[in-house]
C-alpha cells in the first residue's frame, strides 16, 4: 500500500503540474458529479398513505413436518407480512409490542429520516412491552427491503421476528409473477423447538449461530411450480443470524437485476453471489418452454456441503413469455478514481476476550457496549452529507463479517487493494477473514447511523459502531 500511495501522489503531482486554465473539477467534485442522479436525494411523496398494523407477540406456527413451533412473530406469521407499497407512497405502520422484552423495528436498507430508523436510544426510545410506536416515512427508493428488531436481535430475529417491505416501481415491469423468498436457518433441538441458548460461546467464537434447518418462507423442501414460458421476479433475502447463502440456479436462465434493493448498472448472470445476512437479490427468471424439468436451486457457499434450497417444476399450460429488457439503472458510478481519494476512515475488525459474553467483537479496538451507551460513544467515523467518502476496512480476524451501514448505500471499490467494479450499490458486504476492502459512497441523509456486522451474535458482542453524517 505504501508504494502504491507514493506512486499515486507522484502521478497526481505530474497532473497538477501540467494543468492549464480553466482548472478541471477537483477529484472529489468529479466523484460527486458522477454520483449525481444515481438515486434521489429527497423522497417525492405522492400523497397516498398506506397504513399497516404490526403486532409482535409470541405465538406458534407449523414448521417442517407440521409440528408446532413456538416463535415470536409479527402478526402471528413467520415470515411476518410482506408490506407492499409503490414508490411515492408513504408507509405508516402502527406497531405494538406484545413481547416479554423491549423491541424496535429497523427498516433494513431503506433511506429514511433518522428518527424512523428503529435503533433504540440512538433514534428512538425502545418500545416497551405493551407500548405502541408509529413508524411513518416515504421511501426514496423502489426495491426489496426488510424489517426486524434492533434490540437483542440475535434472539429476537432468531425467534422469527422479520418481515419484508417491497417498494414497487411507480410502473412495475410486467413480470408474470413477483415472488418473495425469505431464506433463514433454524437451530432446532430434538423436540423440534428453537434451541433457547442464544449468544453461546461457540456462536460468538465462530461465524454466529448457524442452524440445522434451512427454510424458505418457513418451509423446507420448497417446490416452485411454474408454467412453461413464465417470467418471474424472485426477491431473495437472507434473514439468518449468521449463515451465508450462495444461490446456484443451475441451468435456469437467471439474471440478477437488483442487489440490496437497487437496480444494477446492467443485469449480470445470477452466479456466485454471496447472499450474506441482510443482503437481498432480485432475480429475473425465465422458464423456457423447452427447459428440462425439474430444476434444482442449490446453496453452494460451502462447496463441500451444498444445500438444496428448492426444486422448480414446470407444469400447466404454456404461457407467452413477457418480453422486455431486464430492468437496469445505468447511473451506477464507476468511481474509477475513488481509490485515489484519501481514506475518510479505516475500520479495523477484530476480537478480544472479555465483556459480558467472554468474547468481545471490536471495531477499532472498541466493543459497542449497548445501544443505551451509543450516544456517549464517539462516532466511528464522521462523513459529510453529499460528499464522496472512501472507507477502508481491515478484517484482522479469522472470521467473516457482513458489514451493514444504516441510512446509506455504498459501492465496493477494491478487495485486497485490487480495484473491482461491482455494477451495483449495496448496504451489506461480506468481508472475508483477513481481507481488506475499500468502499465508496455519498451519504444523502444527515444523522448518526449504525454500522455493524450483520452476524447478529457478533453485533450483540460488540461489533457495532456509528457513522455521523453531518450537514455540509
Ligand atoms: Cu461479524
Amino acid at each position: 500500500m505504501g508504494l502504491r500511495a507514493i506512486v499515486v501522489v507522484a502521478v497526481l503531482g505530474v497532473c497538477a503540474a501540467c494543468r492549464t486554465a480553466p482548472a478541471p473539477a477537483s477529484e472529489p467534485d468529479r466523484l460527486r458529479d458522477e454520483f449525481t442522479g444515481a438515486y434521489p436525494e429527497q423522497a417525492t411523496p405522492n400523497g397516498t398513505v398506506r397504513e399497516f398494523e404490526l403486532v409482535a407477540a409470541p405465538t406458534e406456527v407449523p414448521l417442517v413436518d407440521g409440528k408446532s413451533l413456538a416463535v415470536w412473530a409479527y402478526n402471528g406469521q413467520v415470515p411476518g407480512p410482506t408490506l407492499r407499497i409503490r414508490l411515492g407512497e408513504t408507509l405508516r405502520v402502527r406497531f405494538t409490542n406484545k413481547l416479554p422484552q423491549e423491541t424496535t423495528i429497523h427498516w433494513h436498507g431503506v433511506r429514511l429520516p433518522n428518527a424512523m430508523d428503529g435503533v433504540p436510544y440512538l433514534t428512538q426510545a425502545p418500545v416497551k412491552p405493551g407500548e405502541t410506536f408509529v413508524y411513518e416515512f416515504t421511501p426514496k427508493d423502489a426495491g426489496t427491503f426488510w424489517f426486524h428488531p434492533h434490540v437483542r436481535a440475535s434472539e429476537q430475529v432468531e425467534r422469527g421476528l422479520y418481515g419484508v417491505l417491497v417498494v414497487e416501481d411507480a410502473q412495475p415491469p410486467a413480470y408474470s409473477r413477483d415472488l418473495v423468498w425469505v431464506l433463514d436457518d433454524w437451530l432446532l433441538d430434538e423436540s423440534g423447538q428453537i434451541v433457547p441458548e442464544f449468544n453461546t460461546r461457540h456462536d460468538l467464537m465462530m461465524d454466529g449461530r448457524w442452524g440445522n434447518t434451512i427454510t424458505i418462507n418457513r418451509h423446507t423442501d420448497t417446490v416452485l411450480h411454474a408454467r412453461p414460458g413464465e417470467r418471474i421476479r424472485l426477491r431473495l433475502l437472507n434473514t439468518a443470524n449468521g449463515r451465508v447463502f450462495v444461490p446456484d440456479f443451475g441451468d435456469l436462465t437467471a439474471t440478477i437485476i437488483a442487489v440490496d434493493g437497487l437496480y444494477l448498472r446492467a443485469p449480470i448472470p445470477a452466479r456466485g453471489f454471496e447472499l450474506a445476512p441482510g443482503n437481498r437479490l432480485d432475480v429475473d427468471l425465465v422458464f423456457d418452454h423447452s427447459s428440462p424439468t425439474p430444476f434444482e436451486i442449490w446453496d453452494r457457499f460451502s462447496s463441500r456441503r451444498p444445500n438444496r434450497l428448492a426444486t422448480v417444476e414446470l407444469d400447466g399450460e404454456v404461457v407467452e413469455t413477457p418480453r422486455f429488457p431486464s430492468p437496469a439503472h445505468a447511473k451506477v458510478p464507476r468511481w474509477s478514481e475513488g481509490l485515489q481519494e484519501p481514506i475518510a476512515h479505516t475500520f479495523r475488525l477484530n476480537a478480544r476476550s472479555g465483556g459480558p459474553f467472554g468474547i468481545a467483537w471490536t471495531i477499532d479496538g472498541v466493543a459497542f457496549e449497548g445501544h443505551d451507551h451509543a450516544m456517549a460513544m464517539a462516532p466511528g467515523a464522521k462523513l459529510v452529507r453529499g460528499k464522496f467518502a472512501r472507507l477502508h476496512f481491515i478484517n484482522e480476524s479469522p472470521r467473516i463479517h457482513p458489514i451493514h451501514t444504516h441510512g446509506m448505500f455504498f459501492r465496493v471499490l477494491a478487495r485486497g487493494g485490487t480495484p473491482v467494479d461491482e455494477p451495483y450499490f449495496r448496504d451489506t458486504v461480506l468481508i472475508h477473514p483477513r481481507e481488506e476492502i475499500d468502499l465508496g459512497g455519498v451519504p444523502t441523509d444527515s444523522g448518526t447511523w449504525m454500522m455493524h456486522c450483520h452476524i447478529l451474535e457478533h453485533a450483540e458482542a460488540g461489533m457495532m459502531t456509528t457513522i455521523a453524517v453531518e450537514d455540509p
